[in-house]
């Protein structure tokens, strides 16, 4: 049995008068680093715990870092400590010895629980036991593991399948993700939406029909080779910090790397690794050669302005940038594309990206030269209403100089959750296409339906028109993780049953449906071992497209936990039947049944069990990378021409975008560090540039009150405080999920249909105490 050492939760919650503010720093990672993951672990879990986990993640025979999907080297030398700071934290949010027991539940009521922030709530631990609410309770219970199937199964079947909705966060296992869409579709529903759908859909929706594939045609190798590395819209020393030593690797080989991001993130500038002594005695290296401080939402005026200056070099210089023999015999699009692009208004370029024209034009200078680029994107370029067509344009410059397919170049989205790229791989997504309900039908004999389901923003639509009466939730808090918060979470309370399978408290539990339930899982690093046949390993898929296993070794913090296999295994069994055509309790029982399903109905997974086991894994098909071929509907990629779009905000206000502390894993906070950027102990706070704010009338530290507009109507967040920032001018920013009841549920990209969390329009208000009468 594990420790018994009683791990203390904190008490207290945010005090946003603590806030403190301090100069962003200007280089990332460092001693401090590995200070604070030792801390974190040692706080949350103890020594020796830490250093059990810390051991394995992301080596091979290991677990899998549930932090983010950037890629483990499978070619080269594993360092002894293949994680970051963040990585760290992630594992001792996960690993924490203190825990949620039925005893919480008693002494907190739902009402209570409700003035919490997520800080508090995810702080407090492992939920220990499955608890359920019914109507008109106060407090949530225990409730056996049986019972609690048996009332998910009576529920699903008390209603249609189109109202039921399956929700999936990235941290999802292959085995898990393929299981829990094989139930919705056995059920008849694929209402699977996603934390992708709010993430990087956009990427998908781009890349699907210009470049025949919705994934990243890069490997690592090809970060190291690259002559150019473009970041856009990325803040990787905290969200993707491994990928700091790819970028610095890259630099050291010759290359060069250019960031693109309204503020200047420390982990763009430099980058003291913690692994390697050199680099700290030299006090680090740089990241980016060329930073580009664009205004929010202005990256599909650059591109176009890119790809307008490589287009005149070629005729300057025929045959020097583009590639011509590439184009003519794999592209279609290329006379529409260089027709729109033979004339370009600088006045309005600068406006739209805040940039000059020389700046732009020493971008372009370096583009020219590279004969090997890779563009990187995330966040910053995805959760706008212009976001397909700006990453169209990221394609299009890729498509020009024939950056596909050779070594040290492609496109390289880079996801999020851990699992993300891989739970869309398994089939979990609302737009199916029916190559794959026709294999399942074929392997399990279920008739999976044909008409499509709900993304997220539609849930969040179907939660406030009443057509929810199931919600399951497979990890994640959509209650905060999706725009209109308020309206969501009243929805959300007014839904027949929400089933939440999580790890720690968060607040979708708190604005729960009419019943709810709370089914506590095993998590990354926990050990699965109650299994007729043993420990049971599951397998992830990184933003590279490598699969490989992932396990954990670390005794769970309690007896009552389920793998998330045996949890929809039992859901399944609750709701079809005993005699159900699937054999859900095989699947459960052994996960190698599971990956032999997935081999027979999954391209790209042939001999599954048998790779799986192999040193580092197998890297999935991918005809841009592998043979320079494009499975698009023409057999061909695409250029694309779109019209040039920004956001422009009237008089008096700002736009807004909103992003993530250094002390956060979305809608869990770790800490109230946000140590970059030199703002701690508080979170509701705007950062905005010093002249905005003079020009506003408005003064650093100012208490305000933020209205967001859209169409005609408006949004109000209350208590934000101002602080002078260097972001670019006219641009302001927000820690997601504060800001998130500001997103107006209609705001979205179009096409992907992700909401706009970055593409708002702000003004506001100093903030007034409502005087008691
Ligand atoms: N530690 C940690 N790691 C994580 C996560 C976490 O929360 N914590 N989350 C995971 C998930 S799910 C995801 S999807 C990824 C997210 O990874 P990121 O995409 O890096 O996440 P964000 O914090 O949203 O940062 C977006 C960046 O885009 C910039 N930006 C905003 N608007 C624009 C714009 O219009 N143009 C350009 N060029 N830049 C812009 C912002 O200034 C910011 O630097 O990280 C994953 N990894
Ligand atoms: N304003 C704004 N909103 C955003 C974004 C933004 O940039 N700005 N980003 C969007 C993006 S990119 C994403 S990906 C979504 C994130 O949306 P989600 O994925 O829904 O949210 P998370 O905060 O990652 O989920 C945290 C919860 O997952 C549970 N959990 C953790 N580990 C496990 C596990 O191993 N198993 C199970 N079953 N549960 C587990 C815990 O209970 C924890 O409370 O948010 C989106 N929302
Ligand atoms: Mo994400």
């Amino acid at each position: 049995m594990i420790n018994p050492i009683k791990r203390k939760a904190p008490v207290k919650d945010i005090d946003e008068n603590e806030l403190e503010v301090h100069d962003p720093k200007t280089a990332a990672a460092g001693v401090k680093a590995v200070m604070v993951s030792m801390d974190r672990g040692i706080s949350q879990a103890g020594l020796t715990r830490t250093a059990r986990s810390m051991l394995r993640v992301n080596q091979r025979g290991g677990f899998d870092c549930p932090g983010c999907a950037w890629p483990e080297s499978i070619s080269g030398a594993r360092k002894p400590a293949e994680f970051c700071e963040n990585g760290a934290k992630a594992i001792a949010e996960e690993n924490t010895l203190r825990t949620v027991t039925p005893e919480f539940w008693a002494t907190h009521s739902v009402e209570e629980l409700a003035g919490k922030t997520e800080y508090w709530l995810g702080n407090q631990g492992r939920i220990t036991e499955p608890v359920i609410i019914r109507e008109g309770e106060t407090h949530y219970s225990p409730i056996s593991w049986t019972d609690a199937f048996n009332l998910v199964g009576e529920h699903i079947r008390a209603t249609t399948p189109d109202r039921c909705v399956f929700y999936t966060s990235g941290r999802t296992a292959n085995e898990t993700a393929f299981m829990y869409q094989l139930f919705a579709r056995s059920i008849g529903t694929n209402n699977l939406p996603d934390c992708s759908n709010m993430c990087h859909e956009s990427s998908g929706s781009a890349l699907n029909p210009t470049i025949g594939i919705g994934k990243g045609t890069v490997s690592l190798d090809d970060m190291h080779n690259a002559e150019l590395i473009m970041v856009v819209g990325q803040n990787p020393g905290t969200n993707h910090p491994r990928m700091l030593s790819a970028l610095t690797e890259c630099r050291q080989n010759g290359g060069k790397v250019v960031a693109v991001n309204p503020l200047p993130e420390a982990g763009l500038l430099k980058f003291k690794d913690p692994q390697s002594p050199g680099n700290l005695v030299r006090g680090g290296d740089q990241v980016a050669d060329e930073f580009l401080q664009i205004k929010v939402g202005g990256d599909l005026a650059l591109f176009q302005a890119l790809g307008h200056l490589l287009l005149e070099e070629e005729k300057r210089a025929p045959g020097t940038i583009v590639d011509h023999d590439f184009i003519d015999a794999q592209t279609d699009g290329f006379q529409e594309y260089c027709e729109a692009r033979s004339q370009l208004d600088w006045i309005e370029t600068e406006r739209a990206t805040g940039l000059s024209r020389m700046e732009i034009t020493g971008i372009a200078d370096m583009l020219a030269k590279s004969k090997a680029t890779i563009i990187c994107w995330a966040l910053g370029v995805t959760q706008q209403p212009h976001s397909v067509n700006t990453l169209r344009e990221i394609i299009n410059i890729l498509l020009l100089q024939g950056n596909f397919g050779k070594p040290g170049a492609g496109a390289c989205p880079v996801r999020g959750h851990s699992n993300v790229q891989g739970d869309r791989t398994m089939g979990i997504w609302e737009k199916p296409k029916e190559w794959l309900l026709a294999a399942l039908d074929e392997e399990f004999g279920i008739a999976s339906p044909r008409e499509h389901g709900v993304d997220a923003t539609e849930t969040l639509e179907a939660f406030m028109d009443d057509k929810v009466d199931v919600f399951v939730s497979m990890g994640g808090n959509f209650a905060l993780a999706c725009s209109d918060t308020e309206a969501l979470e009243a929805g959300m309370k007014r839904a027949g049953l929400t089933v939440h399978v999580s790890t720690k408290p968060n607040r979708s539990h708190i604005v729960h449906g009419r019943t709810s339930l709370i089914l506590p899982t095993l998590g990354r690093t926990d050990k699965d071992d109650k299994h007729p046949k043993g420990a049971q390993f599951l397998s992830v898929e990184d933003s590279m497209s490598v699969v490989h296993s992932t396990q954990g070794r670390l005794a769970p913090v309690s007896e009552h936990l389920l793998a998330e296999p045996v949890i929809i295994a039992r859901m399944a069994q609750a709701t079809l039947g005993e005699d159900h055509i699937v054999d859900w309790r095989a699947m459960a029982e052994d996960y190698d049944v599971i990956r032999d399903h997935i081999s027979r109905v999954l391209p790209g997974f042939e001999n599954f069990n048998q790779r799986i086991r192999t040193k580092n894994g197998f890297v999935l098909p991918n005809p841009p990378r592998d043979t320079r071929s494009f499975a698009t509907d023409i057999g061909k990629a695409r250029f694309s021409v779109s019209p040039l779009e920004y956001l422009e905000a009237p008089d008096g206000h700002l736009i807004l975008q909103t992003m993530r502390s250094h002390d956060q894993y979305n809608t869990t906070f770790y800490g109230l560090d946000d140590r970059y950027r030199g703002i701690s102990n508080g979170r509701r706070v705007i950062l905005v540039h010093p002249e905005d704010l003079n020009e506003l009338g408005f003064s650093d530290r100012d208490l305000v009150d933020v209205v967001s507009t859209f169409k005609g109507t408006e949004r109000r967040a209350d208590k934000f405080r101002l602080v002078s920032y260097p972001t670019a001018r006219g641009c302001a920013a927000a820690y997601f999920p504060e800001a998130n009841v500001l997103v107006h549920r209609e705001l979205v990209a179009r096409e992907s249909n992700t909401p706009g969390y970055k593409a708002m329009t702000v003004r506001f208000i100093p903030h007034e105490e409502p005087q008691l009468s």
